[in-house]
């Protein structure tokens, strides 16, 4: 998409990500991100990689195919065994908890390890059969680390990208992981490899010099087994404008009307989360019931919906926390609930694209209090939604990577129950003034740092590392 190839045509891009959103029924269903990817990969007619969410017997390495309009889409099943080692395993089981600095939680089994390795060297085997030798490759995700040496090991020598769409802790706790050195070398055989923040570019740099595995070069630049990689922040963000817009007309959706009534005059408070460790949501509702606990002048004065899709319910720990905070909500409810009023709703549920926008618009607060995230969408998408005559106040942890950039929230941190109890009243007493002061400056930011602002901004990255290199080769 940027820049050209010797034969003097748009190269084209590949992007792989774990799930593909296949078009089904002629259309596909997808959300900011994808629509992003797919944006891009338009613009120069592009391929889309990766899992095909099935399960089978005996899996081929043969891509299934499909065209949607100028994006190919190729997908590959996994076997059970290739799903348990490298999926639910290795990704979820001991990179996930490690990367969100969770070594409490991380499950270290050998046969995980080489199933995770064992399946990047098949996704780059189905791959290669579709690769051409200009294509630009930009890879997303914790899932495929090992994918571009895979790659490199069957001689292509294509400009690749990497995508980390969570934290990258410090060396301390990543060395936790196993095979740590050769996920290092593995990041290692990327062109360029993005972060969300500047602390996790920091936090890998750190470990790429502790290791002795990279000689840095020069700013965000290290040569690492005699290539040469960069390292740089790039924030992920949301199409503002179009989830603006979303939000406005979710107002007259029906569900939204529904709640709208049944809430009275109560002022409304939302949290949106996967149902995830890292999201801090047992954290949350205690500060909830802190809340109510120190502040008996809001009981029936304020509800607050938790909507929480069930999410790898396959994996143990995830199981056990489903149980703890259905336990810790019903607990709030039974203890400071009334007849006519219940304090939380919590849901398992998946509410649609614009009855969650149009809930959003309707919230005087919203809680965004993870104990680690890579970014986090839902801060963005609240913020774009308020109506900028009377916005919502954002409570944000200090540990998500938008804390970065939304200074105009009111930072927390998510282990400190009573300063998030304190954060929810004022929030609820906050005036006008000081509310629409904080919500312009988010907004003005979510304008210029959009996912398409984003795409572009990796991809130039990416091509520039190519002018690089035939620039300055290495010795
Ligand atoms: C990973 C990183 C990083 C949630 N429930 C419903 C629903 N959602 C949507 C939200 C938001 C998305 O899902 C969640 O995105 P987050 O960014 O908050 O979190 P992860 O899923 O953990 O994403 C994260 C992200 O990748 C991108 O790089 O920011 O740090 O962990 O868009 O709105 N959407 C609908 N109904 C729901 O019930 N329609």
């Amino acid at each position: 998409p940027n820049g050209k190839s010797s034969s003097g045509s748009r190269q084209r891009l590949v992007v792989v990500s774990n799930r593909v959103p296949v078009p089904k029924d002629g259309s596909t269903k997808a959300g900011g991100l994808a629509i992003a990817l797919e944006g891009a990969l338009k613009e120069s007619g592009g391929l889309w990689f990766g899992w095909s969410g099935n399960i089978v017997g005996d899996a081929s390495d043969k891509p299934e195919v499909v065209q949607g309009g100028k994006i190919t889409f190729a997908v590959v099943d996994l076997t059970q065994q290739d799903y348990d080692e490298y999926y639910a395993g290795f990704a979820n089981r001991a990179l996930w908890p490690v990367c969100h600095y969770r070594l409490d939680l991380v499950q270290l089994e050998r046969s995980d390890t080489d199933g995770y390795f064992r399946v990047n060297r098949a996704f780059a085997a189905s791959l290669a059969r579709l690769l051409q030798p200009d294509d630009i490759i930009w890879i997303h995700d914790y899932h495929f680390i090992p994918l571009a040496a895979e790659l490199r090991k069957l001689g292509f020598n294509n400009r690749i990208g990497f995508f980390l769409h969570i934290p990258w802790p410090p060396s301390d706790v990543a060395s936790a992981l196993p095979a740590y050195e050769r996920l290092l070398r593995g990041l290692g055989a990327y062109d360029v490899v993005g972060f969300h923040t500047p602390l996790d570019v920091e936090n890998f740099q750190q470990c790429l010099v502790r290791e002795g595995i990279g000689q840095p070069m020069g700013p965000n630049e290290y040569q690492v087994d005699g290539r040469r990689i960069r390292v740089e922040p790039f924030p992920v963000g949301i199409d503002t404008q179009a989830f603006a817009r979303t939000a406005v007309s979710g107002e007259k959706n029906a569900l939204v009307r529904r709640t709208k009534a049944s809430m009275g005059d109560r002022d409304l408070i939302i949290g949106v989360d996967r149902l995830d460790y890292s999201k801090g949501i047992k954290q949350r509702i205690e500060s909830f019931s802190c809340f109510l606990k120190s502040s008996p002048a809001f009981h029936n004065r304020v509800t607050y919906i938790q909507i929480t899709p069930k999410s790898r319910s396959d994996v143990p720990e995830y199981k056990r926390m489903q149980h703890e905070i259905a336990e810790q909500a019903g607990w709030t409810n039974g203890n400071f609930g009334e007849v006519d009023w219940t304090p939380i709703r919590y849901v398992n549920q998946t509410v649609g694209h614009a009855a969650l926008a149009g809930l959003y618009r309707m919230s005087q607060v919203g809680l965004v209090t993870p104990l680690r995230d890579g970014m986090n969408l839902v801060a963005k998408e609240f913020v774009a939604a308020q109506p900028p005559e009377d916005p919502g106040v954002l409570i944000l942890s200090r540990f998500a990577g938008a804390a970065h950039e939304l200074n105009g929230a009111l930072l927390v941190n998510p282990y400190d129950t009573e300063a998030c109890a304190a954060a929810i009243t004022r929030a609820l007493q906050m005036p006008l003034a000081e509310r629409q002061e904080r919500w312009i400056t988010m907004w003005e930011r979510l304008q210029t740092n959009t996912v398409g602002a984003w795409c572009r901004q990796f991809l130039s990255c990416l091509a520039d590392s190519a002018a690089e290199a035939e620039e300055e080769p290495l010795e």
